[in-house]
């Protein structure tokens, strides 16, 4: 039997820009809860929250420090609970996301752990320096390890307090937890139960791959995350997981949705196979990566058959993927797949039906579904993103010349998807009575979804078309995938159930395409409304065919 969360579509809210209740400029949760009912509409089923917690926001919330409380810039326990309750008599059950690779370095348990004397000091990695009394403190050769940090930088600071160094794999402001500590794994395992007893039906495990440690060794020296080889996805961190899941997610109907960094196919499904009892499902990040070389700052062209090669490898290999284009990590779908100027609509919609009709869960962003684009940004002041900050900064120690790293901050911003929602064409495209955190793109007046709710041809009713016609097909849901054709600009795959076959063509061309398979059906979705299947596609074309051959069926 199915379980719920193979039956539904999630989708992710960036909290801070989804939508402003108060008018400070800032997404809050009474915000989300006035837009349960469109979201509804849309037909969603899961929601997916970024962080919400007690945060100084280095990192917008990926930095926790209360895991019981929520920011008061999204709202009051109250609120938070009124959310889970609202979603929840609508049908929507609520992912939170858990932050437990590190804590914010302002959490009790950091600050605790500064004292060389306090039981929390083996909560995190404390490490003298190397190099003796000669060696001042901060020197690279004093650092307890070359490691370096998934921002740009190493991943040791040293702290004044204690005299010792403490390992961050992300920004300074995110300490890393010990996972060799069994009073930690205590901690958050009650934290999690925290949040199951409150109703949150599962989590989105940030970063779940790093958890544990093998070693604080020196790592081999590489172009990016030296070190790595001692905490990606180590034999410890199944043992973890595993625990997690028979002492905690199991005792409820949880799911569990693991961010992984750097996995393979094999490594992706070890961790997401049912028979293993650890996640239920993986992002893995390789489709990401197509278009970049070595590291994201780095940009090649996009090539749709990299693209639809790495996708089919995936599908094959996973027991259950969850499936995604875009999330506030990366850029826009729109703009790194399709064509924002000249076919924003047909290529919109090609991507939300390759999204859709793959096997897995699929997960849209917030705005996704009305086609927001990357940023419109000029300079560095609009940027807010830490990551972007550093990289900046480091390239500049570089000497990459500014107008050579506004491009690269540009082309790969994890701002680009952190822009706020746009609703109407109000100011601030509606997302705030009072002035935005981060500037909304200009486009607003084009794009939105009062505009786009009244429009039956738009990108927003096409989601909502093709995640009703998922919700009603088994072969949809549940059939297995199947690469039929990959081509420089096509990509055609089948989904069979039993005697049910659907074929989803699609086409990453702006030109016309011929498709020569001998292909035939009902046409159940189209992007340009053919009623008929065409083997000449239109440029972008998407459509979904319902084998008639296989089915028996007439067309
Ligand atoms: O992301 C993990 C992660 O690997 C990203 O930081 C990724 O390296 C980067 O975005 C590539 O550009 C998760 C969260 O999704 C992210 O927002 C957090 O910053 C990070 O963990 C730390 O918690
Ligand atoms: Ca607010």
């Amino acid at each position: 039997m199915a379980a719920w969360w193979q039956e539904q579509v999630a989708y992710q809210i960036y909290p801070r820009s989804f939508m402003d209740s108060n008018g400070d400029g800032i997404g809050d949760i009474p915000g989300i809860i006035s837009r349960l009912p469109i979201l509804k509409n849309l037909g969603i089923g899961i929601l997916w929250l970024s962080p919400v917690y007690a945060s100084p926001n280095d990192d917008n919330g990926y930095d926790i420090s209360d895991y019981r409380q929520i920011h008061p810039d999204y709202g009051t326990m109250a609120d938070m609970e009124e959310l889970i309750h609202q979603a929840e008599s609508l049908g929507i059950r609520l992912v939170m996301d858990l932050v437990i690779n590190h804590t914010s370095d302002e959490h009790v348990w950091f600050q605790n752990s500064r004292d060389p004397k306090s039981p929390y000091r083996d909560y995190y990695y404390w490490r003298p320096g190397k190099g003796g009394q000669a060696a001042k403190p901060g020197d690279k050769k004093d650092l307890p390890n070359n490691w370096t940090s998934f921002f740009a930088e190493d991943c040791w600071e040293y702290d004044e307090k204690s005299q010792e160094y403490y390992l961050h794999l992300f920004s300074k402001k995110q300490p890393d937890l010990n996972y060799h500590n069994p009073q930690v794994l205590k901690e958050v395992k009650s934290i999690m139960t925290f949040w199951l007893d409150k109703g949150v039906a599962g989590f989105r495990c940030d970063v779940i791959n790093l958890l544990y440690k093998t070693s604080l060794e020196k790592g081999r020296r590489r172009f990016i995350l030296t070190g790595s080889e001692h905490y990606l996805t180590t034999p410890g961190l199944h043992q973890l997981l595993q625990e997690f899941r028979r002492d905690i997610w199991d005792k409820y109907d949880c799911f569990t949705v693991g961010e992984t960094v750097f996995v393979t196919p094999q490594q992706g499904q070890d961790l997401s196979d049912p028979e293993r009892k650890e996640l239920d499902t993986i992002f893995s990040f390789e489709h990401m990566e197509t278009d970049q070389i070595i590291v994201k700052w780095f940009k090649r062209p996009f090539s749709p058959a990299r693209f639809a090669q790495v996708i089919s490898k995936w599908q094959k290999t996973l027991f259950w993927p969850a499936n995604y284009l875009e999330n506030h990590d990366q850029i826009r779908s729109l703009s790194r797949f399709g064509d924002p100027q000249k076919y924003p609509l047909p290529s919109g919609k090609m991507l939300a039906t390759l999204l859709l009709s793959l096997r897995g869960t699929p997960f849209i962003y917030q705005g996704q579904e009305l086609g927001m684009t990357n940023f419109d940004f000029s300079s560095m002041a609009e940027i807010r993103d830490i990551e972007s900050i550093n990289v900046n900064r480091l390239a500049k120690k570089l000497k990459i010349p500014a107008a050579l790293r506004w491009k690269m901050i540009q082309a790969t911003s994890r701002d680009n998807t952190r822009t706020p929602m746009q609703w109407d064409s109000s100011p601030h495209g509606g997302f705030t009575k009072g002035t935005p955190w981060i500037s909304v793109n200009q486009n607003y007046h084009t794009i939105n979804w009062e505009k786009e709710k009244a429009d039956p041809e738009s990108l927003w009713h096409f989601y909502q078309r093709l995640i009703a016609l998922r919700q009603q097909s088994e072969v949809l849901k549940f059939g297995d995938f199947t690469p039929l054709y990959i081509g420089s600009k096509l990509f055609i795959f089948s989904r069979s159930l039993a005697d049910e076959q659907v074929i989803i063509i699609l086409s990453f061309s702006s030109r016309a395409q011929k498709v020569k398979l001998p292909l035939t059906g009902n046409v159940l979705i189209n992007n340009y409304e053919h009623k008929n299947f065409n083997p000449i596609l239109k440029p972008y074309e998407a459509m979904i065919l319902q084998n008639t051959e296989k089915t028996g069926g007439k067309p």
